[in-house]
């Protein structure tokens, strides 16, 4: 077994004190998901949203990668093959954790996009001030965020790595958002092994050859030894 994709959610930061959106403490119960996580609703009220994800912001400053995050941190430091972390979770958990292979399909707390000259900065602050962008001085900063009715980052990377694949592990995710939820299927489709480690089944539990219900700084941990002590069946299916 070489190459592995793993894909995540909210549900593997939940331990970090990071709330999900499903939940009923979630995020989205606060804010209908219309009015802060689509460019309509930041056309309609930007200061709304800036101030959604300034808070955001603010809780992915305070909070600490978990036990599933160093893990595979770990997983990333000794795995001698192909590797990529496709994070849905706009916090930098993961690289906090020591993961370095990440990709954040939707975007990244913690950066800030100018509208007028389409640069990306580091932003640990508000922006619901309306503070110049570093670079061209304009006030057009908005949340590096993926909204719904956009497309998702690097899609090409991510379909080619999954066609690679000979492990495909989805963690903290209800697999109710697509194109995430749709990756397990393409990852059946190239041969590779399935497996979801989540607190409860997925929308899209039935497509994994493979699931472990727990919390993901139980299982996490345990899955990485697994791999890590090639303990693990091998993924490729007969042809
Ligand atoms: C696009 C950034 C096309 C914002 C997010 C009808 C059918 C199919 C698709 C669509 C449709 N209508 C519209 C669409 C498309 C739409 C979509 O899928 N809508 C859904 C609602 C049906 N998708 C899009 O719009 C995407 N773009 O399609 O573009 C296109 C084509 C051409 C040109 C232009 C565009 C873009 C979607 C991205 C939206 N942005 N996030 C932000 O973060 O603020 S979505 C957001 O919700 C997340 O990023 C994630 O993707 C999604 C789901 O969240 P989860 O991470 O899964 O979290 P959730 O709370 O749902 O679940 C947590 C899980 O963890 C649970 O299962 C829980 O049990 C578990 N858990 C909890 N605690 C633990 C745990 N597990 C382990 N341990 C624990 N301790």
């Amino acid at each position: 077994m070489n190459n592995i994709v793993i894909l995540t959610g909210a549900g593997i930061s939940a331990e970090s004190g990071l709330k999900t959106f499903r939940a009923e403490d979630g995020l989205w119960e606060d804010h209908p998901v219309e009015e802060v996580a689509t460019p309509e609703g930041f056309a309609r009220n930007p200061g709304l949203v800036q101030r959604f994800y300034d808070e955001r912001r603010a809780s992915i400053l305070a909070a600490a990668p978990n036990l599933a995050h160093l893990a595979l941190g770990r997983l990333d430091a000794e795995w001698s093959g192909e590797l990529l972390i496709v994070t849905q979770n706009i916090d930098d958990l993961h690289e906090r954790g020591g993961a370095r292979r990440v990709l954040h399909m939707h975007g990244e707390g913690l950066s800030a996009w100018c509208q007028s000259c389409d640069a990306r900065h580091r932003w640990t602050g508000p922006l619901r001030n309306g503070p110049p962008c570093p670079a061209c001085g304009d006030v057009a900063l908005r949340p590096d965020i993926v909204w719904f009715g956009e497309m998702p980052y690097r899609m090409g990377e991510i379909y080619a790595a999954i066609a690679r694949a000979d492990l495909f592990v989805s963690i903290g995710t209800s697999g109710a958002v697509y194109p995430a939820a749709g990756f397990v299927q393409e990852a059946n489709r190239s041969g590779a092994r399935t497996v979801e480690l989540n607190l409860e089944p997925s929308a899209g539990s039935r497509w994994f050859a493979e699931t472990r219900l727990g919390p993901a700084s139980e299982l996490v941990p345990e899955w990485v030894g697994d791999v890590l002590s090639a303990s693990f069946p091998s993924p490729r299916q007969p042809a």
